[in-house]
């Protein structure tokens, strides 16, 4: 659980990295079974309903970069989906009701993993109301090196910026004058957590080290939270974790974009980031020194 401090942080912020979270025999099951989803990836030569692939990817020099929807297909990823120790602390943040509105597990292997854009996730899913995050769970050590999360502290109470380019959304902010001088890394050991708030600028570096950077990640949100883009009834119920299924969403002034017209790729934020004109980091990126 999170003390009183910490809480406030997340609250200031807008982000927490909590350390110890996962045991480690949860964290060697959950580098086991990745391991074998890499291997498996090996039979694939095109993006699938669970692999999305690196440039590159070969038979002989599997490169995956996210495996989609994880704990759909696979008993340790549901475990870490549902680990009490997570969802206690999602509810210190986001109450007692949670849901999950979406999962990956992105990959950045030694040396080449892909970076991802500077952009806010409340972009491309809107709620009623923003008691939403994301949770990553740390599989291998998270350093500036192997790509660890990069966050802009205090951005999730600014505006949602526009992630359109040539009047299509594009997975990434566009806006001039946009400046990631403040950007700060958010450095795990494995099996700690990062915690983001949906509306937080943030993305990640590519992979400069030799060694590997995987990052398991559950988007969670308040059980009275509706998506502006809308869902099912059947949906909405199979997603609740804790807490009782409500129709009564909350709804608070919060700005909204909509991720419309929408996206020209589709698929993973990297199929949809990849028609971007330009890089989106600057000031980052030469700050890390990759
Ligand atoms: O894997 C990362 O470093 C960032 C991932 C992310 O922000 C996303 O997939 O939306």
């Amino acid at each position: 659980m999170l003390d009183e401090k910490q809480v406030a942080f997340y609250r200031k912020q807008g982000y927490i990295g909590v350390e110890g979270v996962l045991s480690p025999g949860e964290v060697e099951e959950l580098q086991q079974v990745t391991e074998e989803f890499v291997e498996r990836s090996r039979q694939v030569s095109q993006h699938d309903d669970i692999f999305d692939l690196e440039p590159g990817h070969t038979p002989e020099h599997p490169k995956l970069r996210r495996i989609k929807s994880p704990a759909a297909h696979h008993p340790a990823y549901d475990r870490a989906l549902r680990h009490r120790g997570i969802l206690g602390i999602v509810a210190q943040l986001i109450g007692p009701a949670i849901r999950y509105n979406g999962q990956k597990l992105n990959l950045k292997s030694a040396e080449f993993g892909s970076p991802v854009e500077w952009h806010q996730d409340w972009a491309f899913y809107p709620h009623t109301n923003d008691d939403l995050l994301a949770v990553g769970i740390a599989i291998d050590d998270m350093t500036l090196e192997n790509g660890c999360l990069l966050v802009i502290p205090g951005s999730h109470q600014g505006p949602i910026l526009d992630h359109n380019q040539d009047g299509r959304f594009v997975g990434a902010v566009t806006q001039a004058g946009f400046d990631d001088a403040a950007a700060v890394p958010v450095q795990l050991r494995a099996g700690g957590i990062s915690i983001h708030h949906a509306r937080m600028l943030h993305g990640s570096l590519p992979n400069t080290s030799t060694r590997q950077r995987r990052l398991l990640l559950f988007q969670y949100c308040a059980g009275d939270a509706w998506p502006v883009m809308g869902t099912s009834w059947e949906a909405w119920g199979q997603t609740l974790l804790c807490g009782e299924l409500t129709y009564e969403p909350r709804v608070t002034p919060v700005p909204v974009r909509l991720p419309l017209p929408p996206a020209l790729r589709q698929g993973s934020i990297y199929e949809t980031q990849t028609l971007l004109q330009e890089s989106t980091f600057k000031k980052a990126r030469e700050k890390a020194g990759v």
